[in-house]
């Protein structure tokens, strides 16, 4: 679409001064053969990029914004709060506001610790574990990606797998030799490890909508199981609803399956855009974390006051209006038109989907796990979403990302979609 001169020069002088170009590695385009557009600035469902081109855009800076870009409430928000300032390293008012519509929305959450990103909240929760039961071992899903620490990086999905870096280099042995994998959605494999080990898992670190292998919904009886399986053995259930939180519910993933963690990591949408994380469980669990008790967790930015007024923003808004219905219709009806599309095409497809979580793969079986999403065809996702982004639809640059829907997709953005879906195959 149009040209991307402006973004070209603009790669070009980033590969000089940032590895890779980027400052996180999906961004790169490089997984699906092309250059990165560089984004000038975005409003509703659309982002325009240096060169002036727009596009509808299905990423939503990869999850949080769910109200689409420059929110007015969300901007005026952030106008009032920076006049008095932006950071205190002090407590605030606001914080608490926060904690309390967190604490009031989401289950299995009676008290909550803010950080300043997801990977913050994973990397906390599971020390947090590790102090409450005593041991030291977890269980990760292969191709379930929980933010970028040393021991969570075994198997990881989303940027991990899209350049096929099993394991990274630089995360300790020793470290990732507590993280056991299994296959996502395989409760048999878990009940083997703690079998194998009854006394030596502190907890399961799961997504309960895997969302960075592509989207793998839980198969059903799946997260249940899990529940149950750390019931019996006195091992926490860790849910990773940084993507699903806020997204597929109101309550995320726990209260739309119905199950109960012991520990949930929040991000994306509790910003509002603006960096965030948190995690949050019953007190008995959180009040072992330093001040009280002695597992040590701190940040300086951590409740910034700029993120905590976008992000409590943002969590009001999706509470006074309820999107989760017309999110819901519309993310069917791009789901359900892109797989008319595909069939007419005589495609084989896979399209999953949670609410507005969507994914698409090239294949003809099921997608269920890590293993399932690697094998579908990437080079026919490759050219799609070449395709897509041609004729202005920007998609996650990688077939293990998901696309995000908005409240501000219009039907007729959907359509326009179809229709270029339509061209594009
Ligand atoms: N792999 C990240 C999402 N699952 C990408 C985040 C980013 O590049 O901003």
């Amino acid at each position: 679409m149009g040209n991307n001169v402006v973004s070209e020069e603009l790669y070009a002088r980033a590969l000089e001064l940032i590895p890779g170009g980027v400052n996180s590695p999906v961004r790169a385009f490089r997984s699906v053969g092309l250059h990165p557009r560089f984004i000038k600035s975005g409003s509703g469902c659309r982002v325009v990029d240096e060169d002036g081109n727009s596009f509808i855009d299905y990423v939503c800076s990869w999850g949080p914004l769910i109200l689409g870009h420059a929110h007015p409430e969300v901007l005026e928000a952030l106008a009032v709060t920076m006049k008095d300032g932006t950071s205190f390293g002090a407590p605030t008012r606001r914080e608490i506001e926060m904690a309390e519509l967190i604490v009031e929305l989401v289950p299995s959450i009676e008290m909550v610790r803010l950080v300043s990103s997801g990977t913050e909240a994973t990397m906390s929760a599971i020390r947090l574990s590790r102090g409450y039961t005593g041991r030291d071992k977890i269980i990760k899903f292969s191709g379930c990606y929980h933010g970028h620490s040393d021991g969570l990086l075994a198997k990881a999905g989303s940027g991990a797998a899209t350049f096929s870096i099993p394991d990274s280099l630089g995360a300790p042995k020793a470290l990732v030799e507590q993280t056991i994998v299994v296959p996502y959605n395989d409760l048999e494999a878990v009940k083997s490890c703690f079998d194998a080990a009854p006394d030596d898992i502190a907890a399961i670190i799961v997504e309960p909508v895997a969302g960075n292998m592509g989207v793998a919904p839980p198969v059903p009886g799946f997260l249940k199981g899990l529940r149950d399986v750390c019931s019996k053995y006195g091992a926490l259930l860790i849910f990773d609803e940084v993507i699903s939180g806020f997204r597929v519910s109101i309550g995320g993933a726990q209260e739309l399956y119905k199950v109960t963690p012991d520990l949930t990591c929040l991000g994306k949408i509790i910003g509002g855009g603006l960096p965030v994380g948190a995690f949050g469980g019953p007190r008995r669990i959180m009040e072992l974390l330093a001040p009280v008790g002695g597992v040590y967790q701190a940040g300086t930015l951590s409740g910034n006051p700029l993120a905590v007024a976008a992000g409590l923003t943002t969590l009001k808004i999706l509470k006074r209006d309820n999107p989760y219905p017309l999110l819901e219709e519309k993310s069917q009806r791009l789901a359900d038109g892109l797989g008319k599309t595909f069939s007419s095409k005589g495609i084989n497809h896979v399209i999953n989907r949670v609410g507005s979580l969507l994914s698409v793969f090239f294949d003809s079986r099921s997608v269920c796990n890590y293993e399932e999403a690697m094998a579908a065809n990437r080079m026919s996702f490759n050219s799609f979403f070449a395709n897509m982004l041609d004729q202005g639809i920007y998609l996650a640059p990688s077939a293990f990302e998901a696309w995000f829907m908005s409240i501000a997709h219009k039907i007729e953005d959907i359509d326009y979609t179809l229709e270029c879906a339509e061209k594009s195959i």
